[in-house]
């Protein structure tokens, strides 16, 4: 692609924006970047842009530099119904998301990994096992460092996994994985779309340029994920927890097998460090795409042996006066929540924090089974006490830290604290990480 003396706009200047703007730049673009935030806001952004020959338009969108762009990149974190981008696309400018950028530029396979739940997990699993197997492999996507990094970082690679989420998808054209999992689906980000339909509509695309050469790794036992891998046009390849397959990865008696075109591989799970059968799923999907994407079978096996739970998903804190407590702040939706509820009774639940717009109900019979106190604190307490107050004892808390000393009060020897919020951290704390920090915090200091 030549970019030479094109006019590029990059809509948002966090991490997507600065790796997009010094990717174009570096390859004679005329690039200028958008954000709505202002210039002592964006200070760290902007010292990575020094050197760089690019424009800047902050704290507004112009529809002018919009309709003037001959292509426009869009962070993820940037909605579809911007005005300024809908004008744009009636005018029939050229909008294109990172990962559309990216893959333009990736010329080795590509595993691209979605779902509501379990994404970081089975990406970072699926990247272990391809270094395992001696690849040069480039992790990256939502996970946390954007694709075009790997575009822009002239190392060679053999093998590239790519974490994706619903907005990622939103403006491609022809991002087209060589092989694709789709690992479960259930509500999330409906403050950002319009309905759940919007929401599986947008993960759907991870599979809409592939062609009959690629592989569709799909949960065989989420309904709605083989209701809608019917139409694929790649070769399906499912895996199950509950069904033996006769093509496709699946779990029985103790023992994962993978069968494809007649062939067979055995993998005993007993030994396996990660616990939780959603975790089972993940490992099954990263296997899966790692044997059609020529791992052997036994660097695999050893890789996934080896690893470890990531940070802040079901994670031990600590053991109190008998009572143990969990952490598992990454859990910021009803499905992850659920996962975690199944792993546990005598359950003292903190959960709340900013709302995402989707219905708790689906929570209920595990927490009028399973939890014996409900400690709601954030923006959503008040629709969570609405819809699963009346189940079980349910208080709420201003702070964390005071969830946090009440759940010590009332949780009795024997029982687990955990917290799984349902929620986003944005309205109480920076992000994820650090609403774990202070939970951690909390606990240690009881
Ligand atoms: N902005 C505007 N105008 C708008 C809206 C936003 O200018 O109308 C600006 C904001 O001020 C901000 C920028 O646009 O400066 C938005 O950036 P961003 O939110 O896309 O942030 P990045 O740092 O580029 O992070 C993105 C992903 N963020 C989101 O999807 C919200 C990161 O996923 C991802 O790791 C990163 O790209 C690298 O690929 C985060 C995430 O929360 C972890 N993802 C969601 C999730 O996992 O649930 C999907
Ligand atoms: P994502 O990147 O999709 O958010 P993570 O691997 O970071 O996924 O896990 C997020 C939350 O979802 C954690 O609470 C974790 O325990 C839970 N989780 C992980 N895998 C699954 C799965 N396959 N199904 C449901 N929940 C899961």
């Amino acid at each position: 692609m030549d970019f030479t003396n094109k006019n590029i706009l990059v809509v948002g200047l966090a991490k997507t924006g600065v790796a997009c703007a010094r990717f174009l730049a570096s390859k004679g673009a005329r690039v200028t970047v958008t954000d709505m935030r202002s210039e002592t806001a964006l200070t760290g952004q902007l010292a990575e842009l020094a050197g760089y020959d690019i424009l800047r338009e902050l704290e507004r969108h112009d529809e002018a530099t919009f309709l003037n762009s001959d292509l426009i990149v869009v962070s993820p974190g940037v909605p579809m119904d911007l005005p300024q981008l809908v004008a744009a696309q009636h005018a029939g400018r050229e909008i294109i998301s990172e990962i559309e950028l990216a893959s333009r530029f990736i010329d080795v396979p590509l595993a691209a990994i979605t779902g509501t739940n379990g994404k970081t997990t089975t990406t970072t699993i699926l990247g272990a096992i391809f270094k395992h197997n001696g690849y040069h492999t480039f992790v990256g996507g939502n996970i946390g460092n954007p694709l075009i990094e790997m575009a822009d970082s002239h190392q060679i690679i053999d093998q590239v996994v790519a974490e994706i989420s619903s907005f990622q998808l939103e403006w491609i054209t022809s991002f087209r994985p060589t092989v694709a999992a789709l690992l479960n689906l259930s509500e999330d980000h409906l403050d950002r779309y319009p309905d759940y339909q919007a929401y599986i509509d947008a993960k759907l695309r991870i599979f809409e340029n592939q062609a009959e050469d690629d592989f569709a790794v799909v949960n065989r036992d989420d309904p709605l994920v083989w209701q809608h891998a019917k139409n694929l046009k790649a070769a399906l390849f499912p895996f199950s927890r509950k069904i033996e397959l006769e093509e496709g990865i699946f779990w029985k008696d103790g023992v994962i097998i993978y069968r494809h075109n007649g062939h067979e591989e055995c993998f005993p799970t007993a030994a396996i460090r990660l616990q939780g059968v959603h975790n089972l799923e993940n490992i099954m999907a990263a296997v899966a795409c790692a044997l059609l994407l020529g791992c052997r079978p036994d660097e695999t096996f050893e890789t996934i042996l080896c690893f470890e739970a990531l940070h802040h998903r079901m994670e031990f804190v600590r053991e109190v006066h008998g009572v143990s407590y969990y952490e598992d702040s990454k859990a910021t939706n009803v499905g992850s929540v659920e996962k975690a509820l199944e792993s546990f009774t005598n359950i003292t639940l903190i959960a709340g924090g900013k709302d995402k717009g989707g219905s708790y109900a689906p929570l209920a019979p595990l927490i009028a089974e399973r939890v014996r106190h409900l400690i709601l604190i954030g923006e959503a307490a008040e629709r969570m006490e609405q819809e699963l107050g009346m189940l079980t004892d349910t208080r709420r808390a201003p702070t964390l830290e005071e969830a946090v000393q009440l759940s010590a009060e009332l949780t009795a020897a024997g029982g687990t604290v955990l917290m799984s919020p349902a929620c986003s951290s944005f309205d109480m704390f920076r992000d994820y990480e650090e609403r774990a920090q202070r939970f951690i915090a909390a606990v240690k200091a009881l």
